[in-house]
């Protein structure tokens, strides 16, 4: 089976929780918008989501096309992957625990993207400065934390030789948090400094998920794109107050 990802060329972005599970996995996949100009490249992306014959045309990448089956939306790519790779466990109520974490994620990533883009991604951020300096603050100041403490929780339940979200296993949901911890470093440096002492769990996954195998050696691949400012997690250092 080769999987084909559909993401914006350039940028980790939410891609990059779809890239992170099939790297680890070491799963066969294209990812369709990073391939070269010759390939397809990065317009395919677009056409593929404007493509007048689609019977089910979906609203926004990442997408994932496996054989005749294509679905959006991060969570629930990782919730039809999950099992296929081995990155959940296999009982229902874990698997919608998972779910659950993951979502939880998602609303995460949406506010971690609203501190640069409060206004919507139809202005520049340039156009929405003020409006983001008032976001980015509120949300280092009390959203940020909330959050990675909710995390610290959870992760105070683990069991076996994790920290791991779900059970006593690795899942899909660490590799999520990992990334969000890492982009979270990438933006806020100067926040991150500050909270990190105080989830000292979650600073212990990052590190365990960084040393898999299929993942280490991912990380320092030409694969793994680095942020930048076109992405989710930018860093604009007069919002890390
Ligand atoms: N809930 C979706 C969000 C998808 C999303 O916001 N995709 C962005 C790129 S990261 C996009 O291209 N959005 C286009 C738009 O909102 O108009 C998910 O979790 O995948």
């Amino acid at each position: 089976m080769r999987y084909e990802l559909y993401y914006w060329p350039g940028m980790p972005g939410r891609g990059e929780f779809i890239r992170l599970a099939l790297e680890d996995a070491g799963a066969d996949y294209v990812d369709i918008g990073n391939l070269s100009e010759r390939q397809g490249g990065a317009g395919a992306v677009s056409e593929f989501l404007h493509a007048a014959d689609l019977a089910r045309p979906h609203f926004a990448p990442p997408v994932l096309k496996a054989d005749d089956i294509v679905i959006s939306h991060v969570a629930n790519i990782l919730a039809f992957l999950g099992p296929r790779l081995g990155l959940v466990p296999e009982d229902e109520s874990s698997r919608l625990w998972a779910n659950g974490l993951q979502l939880t994620l998602t609303d995460f990533a949406a506010e971690i993207h609203d501190t640069h883009h409060p206004l919507g991604p139809s202005l520049y951020y340039e156009e929405q400065r003020e409006t983001a300096a008032k976001r980015a603050r509120i949300f280092v100041q009390e959203r940020l934390s909330k959050f990675l403490y909710y995390f610290e929780r959870v992760l105070a339940t683990s069991a076996g030789n994790g920290p791991y979200l779900v059970g006593s296993a690795h899942s899909y949901v660490d590799l999520s948090l990992f990334q969000v911890v890492t982009g979270l470093r990438y933006a806020f440096p100067q926040a991150m400094a500050r909270v990190e002492p105080e989830v000292p769990a979650v600073t212990a996954l990052v590190d365990r998920v960084s040393h898999r195998g299929n993942i280490a050696q991912y990380l320092v691949s030409k694969r793994r794109l680095d942020f930048n400012e076109s992405g989710l997690f930018r860093h604009y250092p007069e919002l890390d107050g």
